[in-house]
C-alpha cells in the first residue's frame, strides 16, 4: 500500500461545501490518477497527480448534495485519496453576514460579498516522498527534511530558481476578502503572516470563532482557517509578501525554510499599480515561538450567543487520560538502526503504538466481527511518571489494535498529556468523525485537582484537529454521537506513521438516524 505520505503531498483535493440550503444535485467527477512530471526548485521529477495537476483539483459542492467520483488509476502505486474537507461560508450565507455586521459599523460596509481565496500550504521533496517514508521506517530515523514549502503548491521567491514560481494574491483596494488557510503539509506546522496587513480570524476548522485580530495565524497539519483580509482603502504603491514558516518544536532537524507569495494591489482595471516595488517583507515569530503559539492558541473562543448555540458537554460519562509522544521499537537482529541510540522510533497513545489491520476495522465492527481489534484500549497510562520532566529509562512502546468501545451518545473528557519521551513536541491531534471543545489547556503535567476548576465550559474553541502544547496538556470534550470507528490520530504524517493513533468505536443509537449505514452494494469483498 502507497503511504500516506505521498498521496496526500499530491493529492489536496479542495472540496468547497458552500453552507446554502438549496435543492440538492447530484456532481459527478472522474480523477485520473496519472504521473506527471513538474519542475520545481531547477531539478524536474515525475509526480503522482490527479488529473495531471499540482495541487490537486477542486470539488465545489453545496451542503446536502451527493458527490459522485470515478477514480481511475493509472500509476503503479496504491493509493489512499484523502481530501482535504473545508466549508466555505456562501458570501450569502445569512450566517456570515450575521455575524459580520455585528462586529461593528466600519467592517459592516465592507463585506457584503466578501470573495473567497483559497490557499494550501505544503511541502516539496526533491526526492520521491515514497522513497524517503520507506528509508525512515527501515532505519528507524526521522525521515528527511523537505527542500521547500509552498503556497498553493508555489515556493515562491525565496528559493533558487523560483521567482516565476510565486503565488500572487490579487486584490483591490477598500474591500474585505475571506481567506481560507489551509495546512496541507505532512510535517511541519505553519505561522502565516501578511506585510502590513492584520487578519481578522472568523472561522477554524469549520466553526465560527468570535473575530480574533492577529499580525499571524498558526495553522497545523489538518487544521483550516477562515480569515478576514481588509485591504488598504487607496491603491499603495508597493506590494506585500505573505509567507509561511514553520512552527517547529522537536529536536530533530526541520525545513527551516521560508514559503512567500505577493499581495497584490489593483486598480478597477485590473493593472496593479507599481510592480512589486517596495516589496515589504512580513514579521514572522521565531521559529520556536511556544509563547507566541500558546497565546494565539488560548485566545481562540468559539462564537457563542443565540444564533450559534454552544453545546460543550457540562457533564461527562466516560474521562479518559492519553500520553501522547514519542517512543522506541528495538532494533531487529538482523537490521542496522539509526533510530535513538540505534533503536527505531516509535510513537503511541498510553504507550500503545497502533497497528493498523489489513482489514477495514469499519466492515468488522459493522459485520459484528471484532477479531481484528481489542476494545480495551487503556483509559490512562499503566504508570504515571513525571510526564513533562526526566523520562523513564525504558522508551520502549508496545503494539496493538485496541480500541474504546462507547455508548451512542456517550459525553466523553479526554486529556492529552504530552511526554517528554525522547523530546517533547507539540502533537496537532485530528478526531475522526466528530468535533470536539478544547476545555482546557497548559504546560507541565495536568492537575487533576485544580486544572478541571479553570475548564472553560462556556464559549471554549470547538474544532477537530488542535496541538497538544510542547511540554503540556490539553483538555477536550465530545459528544459520541455519530455511530461508526473513528482514529484519533497525530496529523504529523511521521508521528500517524510511527503509530500515535487510537480508534474510538461508537455504536448505534436507539433511533433509525443513529444507525451506522450498510456498506455501499457493490462494496469488493475481501
Ligand atoms: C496494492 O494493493 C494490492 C491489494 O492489496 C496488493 O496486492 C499489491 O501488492 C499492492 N501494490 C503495491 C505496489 O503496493
Ligand atoms: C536522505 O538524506 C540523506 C542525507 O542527505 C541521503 O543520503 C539520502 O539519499 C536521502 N534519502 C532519500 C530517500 O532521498
Ligand atoms: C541556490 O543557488 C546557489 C547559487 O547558485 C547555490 O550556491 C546554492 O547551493 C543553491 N541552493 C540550493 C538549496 O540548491
Ligand atoms: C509597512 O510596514 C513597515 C514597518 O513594518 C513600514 O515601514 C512601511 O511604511 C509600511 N508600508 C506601507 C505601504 O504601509
Ligand atoms: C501612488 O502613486 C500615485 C502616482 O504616483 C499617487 O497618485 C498615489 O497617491 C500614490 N498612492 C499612495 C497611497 O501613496
Ligand atoms: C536553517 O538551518 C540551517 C542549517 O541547519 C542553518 O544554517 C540556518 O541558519 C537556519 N536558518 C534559520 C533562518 O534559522
Ligand atoms: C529558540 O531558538 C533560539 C535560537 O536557536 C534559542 O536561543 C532559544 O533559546 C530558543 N527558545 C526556546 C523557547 O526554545
Ligand atoms: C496573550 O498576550 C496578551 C498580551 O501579552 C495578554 O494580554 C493575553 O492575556 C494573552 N492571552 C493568552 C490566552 O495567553
Ligand atoms: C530480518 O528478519 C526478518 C524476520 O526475521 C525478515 O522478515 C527480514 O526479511 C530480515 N531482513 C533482512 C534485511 O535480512
Ligand atoms: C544507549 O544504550 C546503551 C546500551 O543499551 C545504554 O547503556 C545507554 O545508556 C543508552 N543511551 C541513551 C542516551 O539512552
Ligand atoms: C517534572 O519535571 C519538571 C522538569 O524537570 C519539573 O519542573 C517539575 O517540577 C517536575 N514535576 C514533579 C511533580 O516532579
Ligand atoms: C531505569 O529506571 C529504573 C527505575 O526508575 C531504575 O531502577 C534502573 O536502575 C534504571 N536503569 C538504568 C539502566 O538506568
Ligand atoms: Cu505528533
Amino acid at each position: 500500500m502507497a503511504s500516506l505520505i505521498s498521496s496526500l503531498l499530491v493529492v489536496s483535493i479542495l472540496l468547497a461545501v458552500a453552507r446554502l440550503s438549496a435543492a440538492s444535485t447530484t456532481r459527478h467527477y472522474k480523477f485520473d490518477i496519472t504521473m506527471q512530471k513538474v519542475t520545481k526548485l531547477c531539478k524536474s521529477k515525475s509526480i503522482v497527480t490527479v488529473n495531471g495537476q499540482f495541487p490537486g483539483p477542486r470539488i465545489v459542492a453545496r451542503e446536502g448534495d451527493r458527490i459522485i467520483v470515478k477514480v481511475v488509476n493509472h500509476v503503479r502505486y496504491n493509493i489512499t485519496m484523502h481530501c482535504v474537507h473545508h466549508s466555505v461560508p456562501h458570501p450569502n450565507e445569512p450566517d456570515l453576514r450575521l455575524q459580520l455586521h455585528r462586529n461593528g459599523p466600519e467592517r459592516h460596509d465592507v463585506v457584503a460579498r466578501p470573495r473567497v481565496l483559497v490557499t494550501g500550504h505544503g511541502e516539496w521533496f526533491n526526492a520521491d516522498p515514497e522513497a524517503i517514508i520507506s528509508q525512515a521506517l527501515r532505519t528507524g530515523a526521522g525521515p528527511n527534511v523537505s527542500d521547500a514549502f509552498t503556497i498553493n503548491g508555489l515556493p515562491g521567491p525565496f528559493y533558487n530558481c523560483s521567482k516565476k514560481d510565486t503565488f500572487k494574491l490579487k486584490v483591490k483596494p477598500g474591500k474585505t476578502y475571506l481567506l481560507r488557510l489551509i495546512n496541507a503539509a505532512l510535517n511541519d506546522e505553519f505561522f502565516f503572516s501578511i506585510a502590513n496587513h492584520s487578519l481578522t480570524v472568523v472561522e477554524t476548522d469549520a466553526c465560527y470563532v468570535k473575530p480574533l485580530d492577529v499580525d499571524v495565524v498558526l495553522v497545523t497539519p489538518g487544521q483550516t482557517t477562515n480569515v478576514l483580509l481588509r485591504t488598504a482603502s487607496a491603491l499603495p504603491n508597493a506590494s506585500f509578501l505573505l509567507a509561511i514558516r514553520p512552527y517547529a518544536t522537536g529536536q530533530g532537524t526541520f525545513d527551516n525554510t521560508t514559503a512567500a507569495g505577493i499581495l497584490e494591489y489593483q486598480n478597477s482595471n485590473g493593472r496593479s499599480s507599481l510592480k512589486n516595488i517596495p516589496l515589504f517583507k512580513p514579521k514572522l515569530p521565531a521559529l520556536n515561538d511556544t509563547a507566541y503559539a500558546a497565546n494565539y492558541s488560548g485566545r481562540l473562543r468559539r462564537l457563542a450567543d443565540a444564533w450559534h448555540p454552544v453545546d460543550v458537554p457540562q457533564a461527562v460519562d466516560r474521562r479518559f487520560f492519553f500520553t501522547v509522544g514519542l517512543g522506541a521499537d528495538p532494533c531487529p537482529k538482523n537490521q542496522t538502526c539509526q533510530g535513538p541510540n540505534g533503536t527505531k522510533f516509535a510513537a503511541s497513545i498510553n504507550n500503545v503504538s497502533f497497528t493498523m489491520p489489513t482489514t477495514a476495522l469499519l466492515q468488522e465492527h459493522y459485520q459484528r466481527r471484532s477479531h481484528v481489534y481489542r476494545a480495551d484500549f487503556p483509559e490512562e497510562p499503566l504508570f504515571f511518571y513525571n510526564f513533562t520532566g526526566t523520562p523513564p529509562n525504558n522508551t520502549f512502546v508496545e503494539h496493538g489494535t485496541r480500541a474504546v468501545r462507547l455508548p451512542f451518545n456517550t459525553s466523553v473528557e479526554v486529556v492529552l498529556q504530552g511526554t517528554s519521551v525522547l523530546g517533547a513536541e507539540s502533537h496537532p491531534m485530528h478526531l475522526h468523525g466528530h468535533n470536539f471543545y478544547v476545555v482546557g489547556r497548559g504546560f507541565g503535567n495536568f492537575d487533576p485537582v485544580d486544572d478541571p476548576s479553570r475548564f472553560n465550559l462556556v464559549d471554549p474553541v470547538e474544532r477537530n484537529t488542535v496541538g497538544v502544547p510542547v511540554g503540556g496538556w490539553l483538555a477536550v470534550r465530545f459528544r459520541a454521537d455519530n455511530p461508526g470507528v473513528w482514529l484519533m490520530h497525530c496529523h504529523i504524517d511521521v508521528h500517524l506513521s510511527w503509530g500515535l493513533r487510537m480508534t474510538w468505536v461508537v455504536d448505534d443509537g436507539p433511533l433509525p438516524n443513529q444507525k451506522l449505514p450498510p456498506p455501499p452494494s457493490d462494496l469488493p469483498t475481501c
